[in-house]
Parts: C-alpha cells; structure tokens; sequence
C-alpha cells in the first residue's frame, strides 16, 4: 500500500526530500508557514517568483519551493527581486533570505526598497548568526555573545531590524517567531496581499552554529525561550528599554498605504509615451 501523500508536498520539491536543514533548525518551521500561506491564499505558483540569496534560509525557496525561484547572490536578493518586480508587476515576489544576507551586506538594498516602497514581500530568518558559514557574528547577533569571530564576546549592538524598516517606510511590517506559527502564517498572507514593501521579521534558531555556543542545544530550548522572551507590540507599547531589555516584541509594527514605486514608475513612463505619440502625431 502507498503511503498517504501530505497535501504541501505540492509545493515543494517533492523529488529532493528530505530536507538538509539540520536537526531543529528553524528554517523547517518557516517553509512549512510559508507553503501553508501559500496554499491558504489560493495562489498559483506559476503566478509567482520566489527570491533568495545564500545561507541555510535562502535554501527555503530555493530549492525547496516549488515555484520559479532565482538563487541569486549573498545580500543581492531584493535587488534582483526589483529587476523581477519591474519587469512582470504582475507577478507575486517573495524574498526569503537570511539575516546576514538582508541586514548585513544587502541592508543597503533593503532599506532603499522600503523607503521607494517597491511591492515586494521579504521574509528575513533572523538566526541572528551566519549559519551555514559556521556561526560568525551578524548585525543581529546580540551583545555579548561568544561566536567564531567574536571570541571574547560581541561588543556590537544588534540591529532591531523591523524597526528600521518602518522608520525607511515600508507599507507593512511585522515581527514572529518560529514558536508563533499560526500568527505568521496569517501574516505572511497579509504581507503577500499587501501592495508595497513588506517585510516580517522572523526570530529564528541555530542550534549548531549559534545555540551550542549559547547553552540552547535543541530547537526546543530555543522555542521555550522565544515563547518566553515574546512581548505583544500592543503591551510593549509605552515600555521603557530598559523593560525590553532581551523581549521579542512580536506583532503588526505598521500597516499603511503609500504609493507603489513599480506603479508609479510604469505610470509616468506611460504619460511620457502618451505625451511623446502626441507631439509626433502633431509635428506629422
Ligand atoms: C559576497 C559574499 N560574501 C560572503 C559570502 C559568504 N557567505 C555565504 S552565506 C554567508 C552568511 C549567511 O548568513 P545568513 O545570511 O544570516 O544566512 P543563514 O545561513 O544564517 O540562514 C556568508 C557570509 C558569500 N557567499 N558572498
Ligand atoms: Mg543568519
């Protein structure tokens, strides 16, 4: 008798599973979010382009997902994702990278694609480490923390990375974790449907190259502590920083409508043909 088929496998690369992800990483939980999402909105992946760089987490689209997918270059995903987005408005496109990739070498290009507001969805893994090269320090690595290149404990100040995002302009940003599965899921829906720059912030784990130096050796441990450090934006609201001090403040961070830049764009080149044709028509 065959074995029962899950429903997701369609959308991904039945023909490569398993995954190589390892042992409790979170990058499971954000393709298994993420293809649900998918599945949840009805949408065709013909219809779409699904965008990463390099690391563990720009392996979730690429090549698990199953869609047209561009693996590009490490911290280059949004720029090819805007050439992308140019050319077929009509295409769904879906960033998913890690946070090295998006907030270190390429943050040029994310905070640029939030303050033009360009219709796109990025989806950070934040394992506020650089995974797959053996866990040297990110912008997001928390101070203190001991990492192949910080040996002596990271001195730097870790990005909160969604809020820079809202202070550049995006239309929609929010923040989860891969213990708040159902939230994100729904939010990653709100983020694909939203016209103009989304981005969610997804805290994510490491076990092996991040949690075994800092004591959370399994995937569980680091869930107990994300379900523990998570605040809702709506308690923290008003807090001091001194009170945030080590919470994850999950939730909507904005939500608001500005114009689109690729609309903008296609609808001044438009007026500029139109004027163009009629000023030949004239001159003939
Ligand atoms: C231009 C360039 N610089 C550096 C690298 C090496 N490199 C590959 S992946 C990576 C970091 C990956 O970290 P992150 O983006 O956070 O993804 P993760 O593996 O943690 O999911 C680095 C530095 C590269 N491939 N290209
Ligand atoms: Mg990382």
């Amino acid at each position: 008798m065959s074995e029962p088929r899950h429903r997701l496998m369609d959308f991904v690369r039945e023909e490569i599973m398993p995954h190589r992800f390892c042992s409790g990483c979170g990058c499971g939980t954000v393709l298994n979010a993420f293809t649900n999402a998918v599945e949840g909105l009805g949408l065709d992946s013909a219809e779409m382009v699904c965008v990463s760089g390099i690391g563990c987490s720009s392996w979730i689209p690429s090549p698990y997902f199953r869609a047209d997918t561009l693996h590009t270059t490490h911290g280059r995903p949004i720029a090819f994702a805007t050439g992308v987005k140019i050319l077929r408005p009509d295409l769904t496109v879906v960033v998913i990278a890690g946070d090295g990739d998006v907030a270190g070498i390429g943050g040029n290009h994310l905070i640029h694609a939030a303050r033009r507001n360009i219709d796109l969805s990025v989806f950070m893994v934040n394992n506020m480490i650089y995974g797959m090269t053996g866990g040297q320090v990110a912008p997001t690595t928390p101070a203190g923390v001991v990492t192949t290149t910080t040996p002596h404990s990271n001195v730097e100040p870790p990005f909160r990375v969604a809020d820079l995002v809202v202070a550049a302009g995006a239309s929609y940003v929010a923040r989860w974790t891969t213990y708040h599965v159902f939230p994100l899921l729904e939010s990653m829906q709100n983020a694909i449907k939203r016209k103009g720059f989304s981005f969610i912030e997804i805290m994510s784990q490491c076990p092996e190259n991040y949690g075994r130096r800092i004591g959370l050796r399994t995937g569980i441990d680091f869930l107990k502590q994300f379900k523990e450090q998570a605040l809702r934006v709506e308690k923290a609201n008003g807090m001091s920083e001194e009170e945030l001090k080590d919470r994850i403040v999950i939730g909507k961070l904005c939500d608001k409508e500005r114009p689109e830049y690729v609309s903008e764009l296609h609808r001044i080149t438009r007026e500029q043909v139109d004027k163009l044709k009629k000023e030949m028509g004239g001159a003939a």
